[in-house]
């Protein structure tokens, strides 16, 4: 009986740097399964991925760009938008992609999350929310529900925590959804979708930390999350964004909320495109990289 060779190729595959791999992130965490979603997004959608460009901070999510074969920037901690907006403006036709922590787009980085959304730069961000900080050892995090244990609570937490849809659609974002990381699908349709829209977009992404947010609070492993996750998702497509803040065993509302174009102000890279227009007239040079209008 002669042998034969059968060589699986996953397809997720030339969206990495496999000679990365191993990464660093723990048995049941949910960030590489993120990307696994963003891999079929990027595929489905068929982006063309000479003209994208995704930007991470720093924690366990920021290492996402150093795993993705794309053009990737590991930025400083909080710093992921502005430096995304900086290569928005300076190359218009660049998909931007912003895959970063809860930590770092709403804590540190949190004053540049919001003016980015107030302003509607053309940014997709996605923030994968373990609901701490988790690279440094599972501190409290602006994203932290009450109750919850964590290193610098060990009694529980009693700060109240934001909202993220909420906060990032009174910001001014036109696009806004959140999943769990079981919404694997559901999740890579969302992004889809926020790549097919202009101005600044946000997925929310819960995802199980399961050594340091699920061990210290007695929920589990990363398949318990799933399960968890399973049992108090509830799609609500549309819901107003007031109403789905989390609790920490209580109903995750997932879906998307606002899907919207922005009467007040257009794009950012279009206004500023037609200011200088304006002001400078034949004195304005096009630079090569622009596609605006
Ligand atoms: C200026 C600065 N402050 C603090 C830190 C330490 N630090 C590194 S990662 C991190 C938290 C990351 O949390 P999050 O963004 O939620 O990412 P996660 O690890 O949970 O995926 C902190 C505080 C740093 N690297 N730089
Ligand atoms: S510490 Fe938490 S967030 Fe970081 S890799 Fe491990 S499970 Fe994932
Ligand atoms: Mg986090």
């Amino acid at each position: 009986m002669s042998e034969q060779t059968v060589t699986i190729h996953n397809p997720v595959e030339d969206f990495l740097r496999m000679d990365r791999i191993p990464h660093i992130w723990c048995p049941g965490c949910g960030i590489g399964t993120s990307v696994n979603s963003f891999a079929h997004a990027l595929t489905d959608a068929n982006i063309d991925r000479k003209n994208l460009a995704i930007v991470s901070g720093i924690g366990c999510t920021g290492r996402v760009a150093g795993y993705v074969n794309l053009d990737s920037f590991h930025t400083t901690h909080g710093r992921a938008i502005p430096f995304a907006t900086g290569l928005k403006l300076a190359n218009p036709k660049l998909n931007v992609v912003v895959y970063s922590g809860d930590g770092d787009l709403f804590a540190i980085g949190g004053n540049h999350l919001i003016h980015a959304a107030r302003r509607n730069i053309d940014l997709k961000v996605v923030c994968i929310n373990n609901l701490v900080f988790a690279m440094t050892g599972g501190q409290t995090a602006p994203t932290t529900p009450g109750d919850v244990v964590t290193s610098t609570n060990p009694y529980g937490t009693y700060d109240p925590s934001f909202n993220l849809p909420y906060l990032v659609e009174a910001a001014g974002a036109v696009y806004v959804a959140r999943w769990t990381a079981f919404h694997v699908k559901q999740l890579a349709r969302s992004m889809e979708e926020m790549f097919a829209k202009k101005g600044f977009s946000f997925i929310e992404v819960l995802s199980p930390c399961p050594t340091l947010y699920q061990r210290r609070n007695k929920m589990g492993d990363g398949l318990d999350t799933m399960k968890f996750y399973k049992q108090v998702s509830k799609v609500r497509n549309g819901a107003p964004t007031n109403e789905v803040a989390l609790t920490k065993s209580g109903e995750i509302v997932v879906g998307k909320f606002v899907d919207r174009e922005r009467g007040d102000r257009g794009d950012y890279g279009n206004l500023m495109h037609d200011s200088l227009v304006d002001a400078l007239g034949d004195d304005y040079v096009e630079t090569e990289a622009c596609s605006c209008q």
